[in-house]
């Protein structure tokens, strides 16, 4: 409805700076891999590979741990900003300017700042569903951990621009996204401080108590209703989908995990659910770290949850 004949850009986004733990960086190595283009591609859709950040430079980088890099508790600020800004101007400048579907695959969660951002410019109605455990959003000065990745939304949503001090890496984000446009699908790990920003600006948001109590069906349904009000829920929809919201039962490979997830079909549900609606203008699907398994069986299974969630929201069981 939204592109042009099935042009699908795969975005790498080999990015760790947003967390501490190595090996995220390889997410979207093992997901290609695995078969993810070659998948896609047996789904109609025609795929180019876009590359903003080298993973081993990233891993460098990481590894070598400057330390003026950082802003009161948060780590890697410039690290942070510095290389969301190229996945930015990449996905603007060579995948949406040309109507092609981003999807992009991480790569740790902070890299959702970038993505949402160049895809609000370009579907400024857009609503964002983000799939996750977590809500991500914590400014940089409540994060507790200092790992940006528990803070994309905050960025998205504007709420450091007036804060003293915050390093200039983050200037190009536009942070003009409303809070009545982002519901949250998925959560059980709810921080004190993010708590009361959700109350502060009314965010919808459906934990696993209101999956249980509803159903995913159902609770898909009020997500769409809550970013699209006025038209029954029809509209653009950008989707941020962090593959620790599905349960470590079936994502073990995941740099922060909470157990009582959804279940696997519970996540590719909403994959489908989406792909029915025709009005998924954007796909992330973050936080796959290869490193952090015992063995084989583990590693299989996180990246085929991941290259699943990718197929599923692309069309594959629409029949
Ligand atoms: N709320 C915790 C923190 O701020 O560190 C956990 C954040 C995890 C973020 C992962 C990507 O979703
Ligand atoms: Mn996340
Ligand atoms: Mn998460
Ligand atoms: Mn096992």
């Amino acid at each position: 409805k939204y592109y042009k004949d099935q042009q699908l850009s795969i975005i790498k986004a080999p990015f760790c700076g947003g967390q501490a733990k190595l090996g995220v960086e390889k997410g979207p190595r093992y997901l290609l891999k695995a078969g993810l283009e070659s998948d896609l591609n047996g789904l109609g859709w025609n795929t180019i590979i876009e590359s903003p950040l080298d993973e081993s430079e990233i891993r460098q980088q990481m590894v070598a741990d400057d330390p003026t890099d950082k802003y009161l508790n948060a780590k890697r600020p410039r690290f942070v900003g510095e290389s969301n800004e190229k996945i930015y101007n990449c996905i603007k400048e060579k995948v949406l300017a040309f109507d092609r579907f981003p999807l992009t695959i991480g790569g740790d969660h902070s890299i959702g700042m970038a993505t949402v951002s160049a895809t609000l410019e370009k579907f400024p109605n857009a609503g964002l569903l983000w799939v996750d455990a977590h809500t991500d959003i914590h400014t940089i000065e409540t994060t507790d951990t200092g790992n940006i990745h528990g803070c994309p939304v905050s960025f998205l949503l504007g709420l450091n621009k007036n804060l003293n001090g915050v390093p200039k890496s983050f200037d190009w984000v536009p942070g003009n996204l409303r809070p009545e446009k982002i519901a949250y699908i998925g959560l059980r790990s709810v921080d004190p401080a993010e708590r009361k920003i959700l109350r502060d600006l009314g965010i919808s948001a459906f934990s696993m108590y209101h999956i249980d109590k509803f159903g995913i069906n159902k609770v898909i349904e009020m997500a769409l209703e809550s970013i699209h009000p006025d038209t029954n829920g029809d509209g653009p929809i950008i989707c941020s989908f962090d593959v620790d919201a599905i349960d470590p039962l079936f994502v073990p490979a995941t740099g922060v995990p909470v157990k009582g997830g959804l279940t696997l079909r519970e996540g590719l549900f909403v994959a489908e659910r989406l792909a029915e609606t025709g009005n998924l203008v954007s796909l992330d699907v973050v936080e796959c770290n290869p490193e952090l398994v015992t063995d084989g069986k583990h590693l299989f299974d996180s990246v085929e949850a991941g290259c699943a969630i990718a197929r599923c929201a692309l069309g594959e069981t629409l029949l």
